[in-house]
């Protein structure tokens, strides 16, 4: 296309907004054409910002207003199976958070209408794809100089969790990306899963099973643990260290500056995934808006988005039942070739 790409962004909540703001003031070729929130005075005050942006309660309304040539999605995520098949029907592209849908049965329903329709659409908001630290991890395990990988260690870290938080989505929120990060590094799927609780942590809410120790057994035979922990209290951390046969490589130590002064060494811990993801969700958002400007689909596949939500569901059938749970994954449509 040649002029600028509408987007109508539904849900403005705490990263609809970000992402509404981002694609007014980061993003060339793009403008925010429509918004739309069940709490109508939030969408009101994010469109008073943008200029010629309509605001809506109806994320249907939005999808049909003048100017919408795309959509982002940053709604809650039982909310995104809905605007997902109305897109696909309108065969509007679509670029929506994570996750894709909290279910692996809705998240197939929209593997199976994109399908039908022939040609990718979807693009799923696993902004760590665009991380630069997470882009040269996977450049040196695709190189092969390390050998095969035989573990990733991954540790997630929120400073602390929102307040309708429950235990289930401490793997089918926050360990989804770790999912997602581990099938795309590996280019592996995962077979099966188990998870460990200790005691749950003084600093977390009542009757909350944080921190958890999710394992993930993957196809290619490397083990990936996950120390998933959203009320560590002192900050936002999400790290991963690649041991392989021959050497091993780690990121997301966060010393982008170490202070020596008065006898001590230290650096800041940043306290929120909108800083520590800042730059990968621009790159995001400016590939996926190059990409559909060219007519093409990039990124994380609804395919991604399924197997991940295939991945979640059998974590948290995990923590109920204590053992190790295998995954189950419905035959991939041809669509989907490769790992995206
Ligand atoms: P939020 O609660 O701050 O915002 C959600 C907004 O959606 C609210 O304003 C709410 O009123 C609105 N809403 C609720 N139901 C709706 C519906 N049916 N239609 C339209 N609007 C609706 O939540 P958030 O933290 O912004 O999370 C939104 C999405 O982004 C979730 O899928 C979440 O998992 C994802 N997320 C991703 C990242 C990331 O790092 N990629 C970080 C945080 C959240
Ligand atoms: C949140 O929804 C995100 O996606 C963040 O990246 C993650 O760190 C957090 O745990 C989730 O709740």
């Amino acid at each position: 296309m040649s002029g600028t790409l509408g987007i109508a962004v539904i849900g403005t909540g705490k990263m609809g907004a970000d992402h509404a703001r981002r694609i007014d003031r980061m993003v060339a070729g793009a403008r925010v054409a429509a918004v739309a929130d069940v709490d109508g005075e939030r969408a009101k005050e994010v469109a008073a910002g943008l200029d010629g942006c309509g605001a809506y309660t109806d994320p249907e309304a939005a999808l049909a207003a003048p100017g919408v040539d795309a959509v982002l999605i940053a709604s809650p995520g039982p909310a995104h199976e809905e605007v997902l098949l109305h897109c696909l029907e309108r065969e509007l592209p679509v670029l929506c958070e994570k996750p894709m849908t909290p279910d692996p049965a809705g998240a197939l329903r929209v593997v199976e209408a994109e399908a039908r329709l022939g040609r990718r659409l979807v693009q799923v908001g696993f902004m760590r794809r665009y991380d630069a630290e997470y882009e040269r991890l996977k450049a040196l395990l695709d190189g092969a100089e390390l050998g095969r990988p035989l573990f990733l260690h991954c540790r997630h870290r929120n400073a602390a969790s929102p307040s309708f938080f429950t235990s289930e989505m401490l793997i089918a929120d926050s360990v989804v990306h770790e999912v997602d990060a581990a099938r795309w590094l590996l280019g592996q799927e995962v077979t099966a899963v188990s998870v460990l609780t200790p005691t749950a942590s003084g600093g977390a809410p009542e009757g909350l099973r944080d921190p958890q120790f999710v394992l993930l057994e993957t196809s290619g035979g490397t083990v990936v643990d996950v120390e998933v922990f959203v009320n560590c209290g002192f900050g936002y951390q999400v790290q991963c260290e690649a041991v392989c046969e021959a050497g091993s490589a780690r990121i997301g130590d966060g010393q982008a500056m170490v202070v020596q002064s008065g006898g001590r060494w230290g650096g800041e811990i940043v306290q929120d995934f909108t800083v520590r993801f800042a730059d990968a969700y621009d790159r995001q958002l400016r590939r996926w808006t190059e990409a559909v400007r060219e007519g093409r689909a990039t990124g994380p596949s609804a395919w991604d988005g399924y197997a991940a939500a295939a991945v979640a569901e059998a974590g948290v059938t995990a923590l109920r039942s204590g053992v190790r749970e295998r995954v189950s994954l419905a035959e991939r449509p041809g669509l989907y070739g490769g790992h995206g």
